[in-house]
């Protein structure tokens, strides 16, 4: 399941927006107080949002639905309030805030003890909550954040160039791996987070390699810039610096997003009838959830598939440009392993068979794909058909 760690600096609405995005809407816990500068790391799903799954389970009536889900971290703890310098300086991991940690000498030690660090480590990808409500600037919080993430970096890079310079014979790829770690360090120093470089320095331990000479890099995990505005920001599409980092956002094709966390929550209290008065008043047309969701999704190169019948409908995950065969591998190993065909339907295609359809009894789901199947429009694909987004897939399989 994808991972999203929210960090900022303190009081940017983290656990605001963590609320938002894990609350359901009308819930009954929906009206907590806030713990105001929570220091522990808290974890909690959320559903994505996806019209096509509720249309979908409209016609399939099935007795279960189950959307994606997103695993959202409140990691607090960056900057003053929550243990000054976390990263670098002799005090790392403890901080005077976090109330005593005893003497921490060993940086190592310090290392392991951050909560900060731990949780952005932990994530797939970051969300940025930068303070735009409260005259905040939204480029100070980016700077300041991206600074206590590059130091630590740095601080990474050193420890593995150390390392790799300590060998007698280096191979081949060792060798690559510390010019490539020679080019991180110059771009880091210089103030340069790796997520903002325009290609990663050629020759890191990637994918292939064993996972103990990979290089877990902050700052090259995918990030995504929320602006929490407040009610007047959003009213007025403004804040400090807006155009700068809307321009360096694009450039850079990092998704940001602009969002009042404080007011979506009040609103997310309301009833449904009320919450719609609101939103209409706010121009608020996409839910902070939905914006994230689609933006990580996007970023991260994932895409949902569909299976549809009368026990479940369900949302699958998988990454653009898997093949039929690694698709059937979410659902179970043994699908995978005894993967025959997929049985492929668009859901664009779905949604306008079952516009025709007029109304008789059964499985609605059922007699559309029915009907799909009758007119051709049901494709039998192998084993390394690239999976398309929105795809409904009935994997057939032996064991
Ligand atoms: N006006 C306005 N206030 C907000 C918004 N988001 C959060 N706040 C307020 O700002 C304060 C801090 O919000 P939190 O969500 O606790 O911030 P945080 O980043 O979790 O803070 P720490 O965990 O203490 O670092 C609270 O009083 C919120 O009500 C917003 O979008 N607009
Ligand atoms: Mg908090």
């Amino acid at each position: 399941m994808l991972s999203c760690g929210l960090v900022g600096m303190p009081l940017a609405g983290k656990t605001t927006l963590f609320e938002l995005l894990t609350t359901a809407q009308g819930s009954a816990d929906s009206h907590t107080q806030l713990a105001a500068g929570k220091r522990r790391t808290e974890t909690k799903l959320a559903n994505v949002p996806d019209g096509r799954v509720a249309h979908l389970s409209s016609l399939f009536r099935p007795k279960k639905t189950t959307y994606a889900q997103i695993a959202f971290t409140d990691i607090p703890g960056l900057g003053s309030a929550g243990g000054a310098g976390v990263v670098g300086g002799a005090g790392a991991g403890g901080g005077s805030g976090a109330g005593g940690g005893g003497s921490r000498a060993g940086s190592a030690a310090g290392r392991k003890a951050n909560p900060f660090l731990e949780g952005v480590r932990e994530a797939d990808a970051l969300v940025f909550v930068l303070r735009a409500f409260n005259s905040g600037n939204p480029a100070d919080d980016l700077a300041e954040l991206e600074t206590e993430l590059v130091i630590s970096d740095l601080d990474l890079a050193e420890r593995r160039l150390d390392k790799l310079a300590s060998r007698r014979n280096p191979t081949s790829e060792e060798a690559a791996a510390k010019t490539a770690i020679e080019a991180c360090i110059t771009l880091l120093s210089d103030g340069t987070p790796l997520y903002r470089a325009k290609e990663l320095p050629k020759g890191l331990p990637g994918e292939g390699s064993p996972a103990e000479a990979r290089i877990p890099f902050l700052t090259a995990k995918r990030v995504i810039w929320v602006v929490n505005l407040d009610e007047d920001g959003l009213a007025s599409h403004s804040y400090p610096g807006r155009d700068e980092l809307r321009r360096t956002a694009e450039a850079q094709r990092i998704p940001l997003i602009e969002l009042a966390a404080e007011l979506e929550r009040q609103i997310q209290a309301l009833s449904e009838e009320e919450a719609e008065v609101f939103r209409k008043e706010y121009g608020i047309t996409t839910s902070g959830l939905e914006q994230l969701a689609r933006a990580a999704y996007d970023h991260l190169n994932l895409q949902s598939f569909f299976t549809a019948g009368d026990d479940e409908v369900k949302a699958w995950t998988v990454r653009r440009g898997a093949g039929a065969r690694e698709a059937a591998g979410k659902i179970h190993t043994d699908i995978e392993r005894g993967f025959i065909r997929a049985e492929v339907l668009p859901y664009e295609t779905f949604r306008q068979l079952a516009g025709t359809l007029p109304p008789a009894p059964g499985n609605a789901g059922e007699r559309v794909i029915t009907q799909a199947k009758e007119k051709g429009l049901l494709r039998l694909e192998g084993k390394d058909y690239p999976v398309a987004d929105g795809d409904i897939i009935n994997f057939r399989f032996a064991v």
